[in-house]
């Protein structure tokens, strides 16, 4: 009887404690995401704006037609692409890797612009 008191004691404690290990994991979690930033890119007079734009992994881009003009977002190295944006459209990704991604206006390819993820 008492050894299965004592036993029964034990497995009470480990649940408590698996309980409060899963308790507090999704803070943890919350705490390690990297927060849901996000940057704008405005395309304006046959422009990206900023041309150059410095983001950290997990940044959601956007980028958003201010122009009259429809335009494109095309990754340089086939990264991303956007369809047709009229004005007002706009074109997100999210960059998940560190690198430097090129792109370009596949309507007017003298329209350049550079996402560097760090
Ligand atoms: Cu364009």
């Amino acid at each position: 009887m008492t050894k299965n008191k004592v036993w029964i004691a034990g497995l009470v404690a480990l649940v408590v404690i698996a309980m409060l290990l899963l308790a507090g994991s999704p803070s943890v979690k919350a705490n390690d995401q990297p927060s849901s930033a996000s940057a704008e890119v405005k395309i304006d007079n046959f422009s990206f704006g900023p041309e150059t734009i410095k983001v950290s992994v997990g940044t959601t881009v956007t980028w958003t037609n201010r122009d009259d003009i429809p335009h494109t977002v095309v990754s340089t190295d086939g990264v991303f692409k956007s369809k047709v944006r009229d004005t007002d459209e706009k074109f997100s990704y999210t960059f998940t890797k560190a690198g430097t991604y090129p792109y370009f206006c596949s309507v007017h390819p003298k329209m350049t612009g550079k996402v560097v993820v760090q």
